[in-house]
């Protein structure tokens, strides 16, 4: 069932930056590891854990551009603290792959995987943020490849790296396990306008012992 999103208003203005961040011209290019290959008879999006019918679903690249599709104007906030503002991401929501692939009651987190099994993990309700879309273009161009090409994730309300380029799939979980940056010295929960920069900033509930 498709799934609206809203227009979200990007106004592009410095005082939306939030906390410590400056505003970025252009876009540059920030990940850890090589630029993954695509190839689309290889690649498929899956979906597994703990789903509410104990099935796992995949979808071909051909059917996950055929799955509902929107778009969200909306910052991307690196925790190196460049910012690049309004853009307009088109794509499949998060929301979409929820109610087509649904998760069991139990699930309270996701862990969004990509290429060269790099994760970023993220509490149900920020997967499930009216907001959060598997990007496939920005500002109505394909992504590049260095930039996430065939799907990245956007969730606009957590810093960049709760994004993952290259995405493959999610897992649904029952308890929360940290992913690639959250084991290696970034917050668990990732809130820009908080600054939740560092894991040592986190609090008891922020996340599992590290
Ligand atoms: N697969 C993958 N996705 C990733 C990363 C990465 O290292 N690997 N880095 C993240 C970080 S830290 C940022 S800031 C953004 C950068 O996206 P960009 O290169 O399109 O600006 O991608 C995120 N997604
Ligand atoms: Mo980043």
């Amino acid at each position: 069932m498709a799934h609206p999103v809203e227009h979200a208003s990007g106004t592009g203005a410095a005082a939306d930056l939030p906390p410590g961040q400056r505003l970025q011209r252009g876009w540059p290019v920030t990940h850890y590891g090589p630029v993954p290959k695509f190839r689309p008879e290889r690649w498929d999006f899956r979906v597994f854990g703990a789903t509410a019918d104990g099935e796992k679903r995949s979808w071909t690249h051909e059917e996950f551009t055929a799955l509902p599709y929107a778009t969200v104007v909306a910052d991307l906030h690196c925790v190196t603290k460049f910012s690049m503002l309004g853009a307009e991401w088109g794509g499949v929501p998060a929301r979409a792959i929820l109610d087509l692939a649904p998760p069991a009651p139990g699930v309270t987190h996701v862990m969004v995987w990509a290429e060269y099994g790099f994760s970023a993990n993220l509490r149900l309700a920020d997967f499930a943020d009216d907001r959060a879309i598997f990007a496939i273009h920005k500002d109505g161009e394909l992504l590049t490849a260095e930039h996430g090409f065939p799907a990245r994730l956007v969730v606009p309300h957590l810093y960049a790296w709760k994004g993952p380029k290259w995405v493959r799939g999610v897992e649904y979980m029952t308890a929360d396990r940290r992913g690639f940056w959250e084991q290696r010295g970034y917050h668990n929960v990732g809130d820009p306008w908080k600054e939740q920069r560092y894991s040592y900033q986190e609090e008891p509930g922020d996340g599992p012992e590290l």
